[in-house]
């Protein structure tokens, strides 16, 4: 692999030579590695990813998106005079030839992007600080977004976000039932007819346009923000596949599905999972600290709704995952989208069973009757 790493190095404008790659993260769908060079004796580091593309089928568009908004974003934090623009952002290295990614003759699609020194991302959060401190920077990278010039922007993965059409997708699963896996999930199945109106919430709120329209990062969960080892603070969030047109609610929700918890996303022991109402709160008090100036109160009210609908939908798309064989996200044993989907989905019962207790927070802290 790494012979082949090598190669694909080189096929990039690198600040150095190619000396050794490690995989890196924890994401389902891209292969990422972290990638030290040598520049002239002094150490550097980047990162390679080799898109999924049969995820992400148009990547041309997908990287047309992620250029204009870190560039839009580079070009806002330099007009506020931002000393440390290369940390709050990440940068897309170009391609020898010219161009955003790089195609081998294997039909990979590869692509090569500066690596953010001096902060981590945590795959469980540690403390409600972190709650704060991630939600925060999630508002500021939507605020920043706000006045994206240009066309609207591809959708990387249409209906991404469309509780009907993930809706419909569970059941062509259920009804397809091509691994004979539906005896296993009886539960879940009806756990969802049940559930049904959590997951339609937010559409329905999206096409009446009573949640405007805006751009979101659509996978802000906790282990794409980078916080600084120093101070804490978010530096800079990652992983910019599904930006696109959405609500800032989904990214809420996100944040909410990763960060109220201290269990793992693949928890197999649903009962072991929790949600806290401190670390919502904090997340509530970040989200608002960054985004509270362009928030709706329409939006603000749907804030609770839209923790419980992503987590029911993510939920959802992992039970469909099993359902068709493990053919999207990556896993790591047998059972692994199950034990996803059943965290995710009990998850979504302690958010009900917190309802009021949850809406009460936001209304304070959004100083809302
Ligand atoms: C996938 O690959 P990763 O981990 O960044 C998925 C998200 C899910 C997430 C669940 C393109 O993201 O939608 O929320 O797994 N990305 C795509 O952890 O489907
Ligand atoms: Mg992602």
């Amino acid at each position: 692999m790494s012979e082949h790493l090598a190669k694909i190095a080189d096929r990039f404008q690198l600040p150095g030579r190619f000396v050794s790659a490690v995989r890196y993260g924890s994401g389902h769908i891209n292969d990422t590695y972290l990638v030290e060079l040598d520049d002239a004796g002094a150490r550097k580091r980047c990162i390679l990813q080799r898109v999924n593309h049969a995820v992400f089928r148009n990547v041309d568009g997908l990287m047309d998106n992620i250029v204009r908004v870190t560039e839009h974003i580079r070009h806002k934090l330099s007009q506020e005079q931002d000393p440390d623009i290369s940390r709050h952002v990440y940068s897309v290295l170009p391609a020898k030839g010219g161009g955003w990614y790089a195609r081998t003759d294997g039909d990979e699609y590869w692509r090569a992007l500066t690596f953010i020194e001096g902060a981590h991302t945590y795959d469980v959060l540690e403390t409600p600080e972190q709650a704060y401190q991630a939600a925060k920077a999630f508002g500021r990278f939507q605020s920043l977004l706000t006045d994206l010039p240009g066309e609207r922007l591809c959708e990387t993965i249409p209906s991404f976000h469309d509780g009907p059409t993930r809706l419909r997708q569970f059941h062509e699963a259920v009804q397809e039932d091509r691994c004979n896996r539906a005896r296993f999930v009886r539960k879940e199945i009806e756990w969802v007819r049940e559930h049904e109106s959590i997951l339609l919430s937010l559409a329905s709120a999206l096409r009446s346009g009573l949640i405007p329209e805006r751009i979101s990062h659509n996978d802000a969960k906790i282990n794409n923000v980078m916080l600084d080892d120093a101070s804490g603070a978010g530096v800079c969030v990652v992983d910019l596949d599904t930006v696109m047109p959405g609500t800032g609610l989904f990214d809420f929700g996100d944040l909410v599905r990763t960060c109220v918890v201290d269990t793992a996303e693949d928890e197999p022991n649903p009962a072991l999972v929790t949600a806290d109402p401190r670390r919502f709160e904090a997340l509530v008090a970040g989200y608002l600290a960054s985004a509270g100036a362009f928030l709706t109160e329409a939006e603000i009210r749907h804030m609770v709704v839209a923790g419980k609908m992503i987590t029911m939908m993510i939920g959802l798309r992992f039970l469909t995952d099993f359902l068709r064989g493990d053919v999207y996200f990556r896993i790591h044993r047998d059972g692994h989208n199950l034990d996803r989907c059943r965290t995710q989905f009990a998850l979504v019962d302690r958010l009900n069973e917190q309802h009021d207790v949850l809406e009460a927070i936001v209304r304070k802290h959004a100083a809302l009757p």
